[in-house]
């Protein structure tokens, strides 16, 4: 099974500033902590990051021909891009959408997604261990376990 994890805008910050919003552990500590549980899983994952909506909007319309399904923190972007959430509906990959804070204890502009009605299912607020969760998750639900 092949997973591909998806970051959005200033994910690439991560472990520098605002630990006590998202944690201390850098996104290739994240990356590492995916790996490791894909092993167990007996998955294959590709790792990207983006500053850009327009890259992010063609991974997604890459996805078809390299995923069987994506874990996808879309940072800010979550809550801002139609084009985003078009790219989602015109793949129809199954995604597990995940953030590492609860979006929906913080400013309202950040408690509404604009992906997360496309989504298999939504992680929110655990932290890194979210992504592990979401891939765990997408890995079953892929199975349908
Ligand atoms: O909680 C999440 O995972 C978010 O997707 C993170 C986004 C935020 O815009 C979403 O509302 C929720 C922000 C990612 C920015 O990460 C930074 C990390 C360190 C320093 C500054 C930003």
């Amino acid at each position: 099974m092949r997973i591909s994890v998806l970051n959005g805008p200033n994910l690439n910050l991560l472990g520098q500033r605002e630990p006590e919003l998202y944690g201390s552990k850098t996104l290739a500590e994240i990356e590492s902590l995916v790996r490791e549980e894909a092993k167990r899983l007996g998955a294959k994952i590709s790792w990207f990051q983006t500053n850009h909506e327009g890259e992010l909007v063609e991974a997604i319309q890459n996805l078809p021909r390299r995923a069987d399904g994506a874990v996808l923190n879309g940072a800010a972007f979550t809550h801002t891009s139609l084009a985003i959430r078009d790219a989602l509906l015109a793949v129809k990959v199954p995604f597990v959408e995940v953030h590492l804070s609860n979006i929906f204890a913080r400013e309202e502009r950040r408690r509404h997604s604009l992906f997360a009605d496309l989504a298999v299912g939504v992680v929110t607020g655990f932290g890194a261990h979210g992504y592990v969760m979401g891939l765990q998750a997408l890995h079953a639900a892929l199975r349908g376990d």
